[in-house]
Parts: C-alpha cells; sequence; structure tokens
C-alpha cells in the first residue's frame, strides 16, 4: 500500500519536474529567439553570441529550419538624380554561411534564391509579414553532384539561378579530380558546369546539363557563370577567363577553341552550344533585350577597366563579336613581379582603344573599377522619353567611392544603330550587390547585398 503511495507521489514529482523543464526548455528557445531577433535589426548578431550558441542558432536556420527570415533593418529615401526612390532593406546575417554570395531569379509570381553553397529557397510575395519576409527551403540534391570537401572549402561554387520552360538550371564552377580527394594546394580541375532540374514546388533533382571541357588550374571569382533566358529553347551562359591572362599569362579569352572568356548560347534540348561573343574577362551580369534583340552584358576589368557591352543582335546575329579582352582594356593588370609582368603584357597586352583593333567598344566603361555585377533593361520603372533605353546596374567593393556599392541608372540614346550615353547616376547602398532582378507588376527591383545577407527592394517614391 505504501509502495504504491510512494510511487505515485514519485511519478508525480517527476512529471512536475518534467513540465518545469519543458517550460524552462521553451523559456530559453524563445528568449534566444527574441534576442536573436533583435540582434538580427541591429546587424551585430555575430559578436554577442558565443561560439557554441552561435553555431546552434547557424543550424537552426541555415541547416535544418526550412524557413529562412529576413528581418526589416532599415527604410530609407534616397535621390536618384531627379527621382526620389525607397530603398527597403530585410536582413538575415547568418544566411552567409550558406556561402557569401547568392542570385536572384523571378518565375510565376515566385522570388526564388541560391545560395554560394547551393541552398535554395522560396518566396511566393515579398510581402512582409510581421516585419520579416520568410523564404522556404525547397529540397534539392545539389550539394550531393559535388565534392563535399570542395563546397566546404570555397563555399561560393554556386552562382546562378534562371527557371525557363519548366526546367531549372543552376550554374557552379566545379572541381573534378580522377584520382585524388580535394586538395587546394595541388593542381587541379575547375571548370563552369550547369546543372539542370524538372520545376517542381516540392524537390529539385538535379543532373548535369552542361560542362566546359577545358580545365582551368585555379579557382578564382574570375568566372562568370552567370546564366539568363535567351530566346526559344535556349540559355545564355557567360564564362570568366578564370584569370588566364593575370595570373597564367594566357590569353584564352582571344582562343575561339577555349571556353574560357566566352558568352555562349545552349540548345536546351540537346546540351549543343555555340558561342555568341568572346574577349571577356569576367562577365558578371547579363541581361537579354527580347524586344530589340540585345543582349548587355557587364564584366569586371584587371584594375580599372570594368565594363558595360552590347551585343545588337539584330544586326549581324550569328557573327562572333570580340569585345578585345586581354588585347585591349582600359584597365591595367594587377601588380605583378618585374619578369612575370613581361611576359603577361606580352601575351595580355591591354591595348587601351578596342575600335582601333576590330574589337567592340564598351558604350561605357569605369576607371577605377566599380567591381560591376547585374544589369537589367528597364524603360517603364521611370518613365522613359522618346528614343531613350535605361539600364540599371549594381557593384560590388569594399568601399562606397566612385561608384561601388551603389545602384545605377544610364540613360541611352539610340542614333541609327549606336548607343549613346546621356545621363548616368547612383544611389550607394552601402553594401556589395551580388544581384538583381525586376518584377514588373510591382515596379520594383530586388537586389542581393552579401555583405550584410539582405534583400532590398527598391521602389519608385512619389
Ligand atoms: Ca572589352
Amino acid at each position: 500500500m505504501l509502495n504504491k503511495k510512494a510511487t505515485i507521489f514519485i511519478l508525480i514529482f517527476l512529471f512536475i519536474i518534467s513540465i518545469i523543464l519543458l517550460y524552462k526548455a521553451k523559456e530559453r528557445y524563445e528568449y534566444k529567439y527574441e534576442r536573436l531577433k533583435g540582434d538580427y535589426k541591429n546587424l551585430n548578431l555575430a559578436k554577442e553570441t558565443s561560439d557554441k550558441e552561435f553555431k546552434k542558432i547557424k543550424k537552426f536556420f541555415i541547416e535544418e529550419n526550412k524557413t529562412l527570415s529576413f528581418y526589416s533593418s532599415s527604410s530609407e529615401i534616397k535621390s536618384l538624380g531627379s527621382n526620389k526612390i525607397l530603398i527597403e532593406k530585410f536582413s538575415n546575417p547568418l544566411v552567409i554561411y550558406s556561402g557569401q554570395r547568392s542570385s536572384l531569379e523571378y518565375h510565376d509570381e515566385e522570388v526564388y534564391m541560391i545560395t554560394g553553397k547551393g541552398d535554395i529557397y522560396v518566396n511566393s510575395s515579398l510581402r512582409p509579414i510581421n516585419d520579416q519576409i520568410n523564404f522556404l527551403k525547397i529540397r534539392s540534391n545539389l550539394r550531393e553532384l559535388v565534392d563535399q570537401d570542395y563546397l566546404n572549402h570555397y563555399q561560393t561554387i554556386f552562382k546562378d539561378i534562371i527557371i525557363k520552360n519548366s526546367k531549372v538550371y543552376v550554374s557552379l564552377t566545379n572541381w573534378k579530380s580522377d584520382t585524388s580527394p580535394f586538395n587546394p594546394g595541388v593542381d587541379n580541375c575547375y571548370f563552369t558546369s550547369i546543372f539542370v532540374a524538372n520545376f517542381s514546388d516540392k524537390n529539385f533533382i538535379f543532373d548535369k546539363f552542361f560542362e566546359m571541357q577545358e580545365c582551368m588550374p585555379i579557382y578564382t571569382n574570375s568566372a562568370g557563370s552567370i546564366l539568363e533566358k535567351f530566346k526559344g529553347n535556349e540559355i545564355l551562359l557567360t564564362i570568366g577567363d578564370y584569370a588566364s591572362c593575370g595570373k597564367l599569362a594566357r590569353n584564352n579569352a582571344q582562343d575561339k577553341n577555349h571556353l574560357a572568356g566566352k558568352i555562349i548560347r545552349i540548345n536546351e534540348d540537346t546540351g549543343d552550344y555555340k558561342l555568341v561573343s568572346m574577349g571577356h574577362r569576367n562577365q558578371q551580369g547579363i541581361y537579354y533585350d527580347r524586344t530589340n534583340n540585345i543582349i548587355f552584358s557587364t564584366e569586371h576589368g584587371p584594375k580599372g577597366g570594368d565594363e558595360i557591352n552590347i551585343n545588337q543582335l539584330s544586326i549581324d546575329e550569328g557573327k562572333i563579336k570580340d569585345y578585345g579582352w586581354g588585347n585591349s582594356s582600359y584597365g591595367e593588370h594587377y601588380d605583378l613581379s618585374e619578369e612575370f609582368k613581361k611576359k603577361v603584357y606580352a601575351n595580355c597586352p591591354l591595348k587601351k582603344s578596342h575600335s582601333e583593333f576590330n574589337f567592340q567598344e564598351p558604350i561605357k566603361y569605369f576607371v577605377p573599377s566599380i567591381a560591376i555585377t547585374q544589369i537589367i533593361k528597364e524603360n517603364s520603372f521611370i518613365n522613359n522619353k522618346d528614343f531613350i533605353e535605361t539600364i540599371y546596374f549594381t557593384s560590388l567593393g569594399y568601399t562606397n567611392k566612385d561608384g561601388r556599392r551603389s545602384f545605377h541608372k544610364i540613360d541611352l540614346r539610340k542614333n541609327n544603330d549606336f548607343f549613346e550615353v546621356v545621363e548616368h547616376e547612383y544611389v550607394v547602398l552601402n553594401d556589395r550587390i551580388r544581384d538583381m532582378i525586376y518584377i514588373k507588376n510591382k515596379n520594383l527591383f530586388v537586389l542581393f547585398l552579401e555583405l550584410s545577407g539582405s534583400i532590398a527592394m527598391i521602389s519608385l517614391y512619389k
């Protein structure tokens, strides 16, 4: 009898203890969550959290949880020339633990995002709920298709995502070896590659679609690898020169039989490709203007010499246009030893004029460089005047000087077949802007800022 009473007493006691513990755990969790939210608003979470705690939070937000939330962090009105724009930022600095770059895609009213480590997220309206924008993680096998050591070492191997004709394409700098495990210190084979998946809401199962056949020995950000939807059943891909001029004294961009330093069009059904243009260095932005059949592209020069280029396909489609790198550029090679410098300049002389040597002149170049990224032609964000085409583009950089870390607008006047820059205005955003999309029915630009891990929305303020 007594035993029974004691047992019941112990059970009740244990029950109460577990309720208290559960309650405490819940309290701790909520406290952590609230603190996290508060810290996010000040963008200094990393400084205030212990390593252990941070690791847990990181895991919770980036690896396990299906929701990636961006919290309202600022809202300001700035002048873009004579117009006013509203810039609203939503931040989650932990997103950089999934690779410090992300690209955006707009498809069927939804915004897609791929991080440098290959996590894919989707948001359906960009309408903030309780001052936060939630992205849902999409299941995919992307990480399984690349070497784990390689992915964890560089963290920014995935470059871009597009959705077209019920297919999802993802581009990356890939690595391969027949024999040895990944070791960044030894001879390596890096190459641009594209994976494809059937578009579905819940799960993207990727497979190989395209691979550049050449092996590039250096892992570099000068790899381009940006995708764009082209006409019919084709997509466009930029392939950078993989630092072949500056670090190997090899002018691959001028070699028609080498894919480094090219823009190519790839048939979605067969995977076959054709060269569109050559003589590029590191094309981080590409936009296809369907109305005028023009490819706009941007590229990073070396020290100085960033460019905006126009390829008017309507004039001579099929001709492989040459944009000069590494024979002509308005920039200079980075500092090199005297001996190596001679070799680099012998193979990649960097003459200033392009047209004098039968290369296409950029419509605009930047000395010093602004670290130019995505470009979009959009005539209705701010209503255009007659004969004016307006392009918007963004920039990276480590300071705010000379147009770096800014949102730019250029008006182009079309005279017969020539485009002349009539106006250039920009707004400093104080962050490295990696990518940008435009949503027509909201008249809204959406940008990814990679230092603070932010989504920025830019609308016209009236
Ligand atoms: Ca050029």
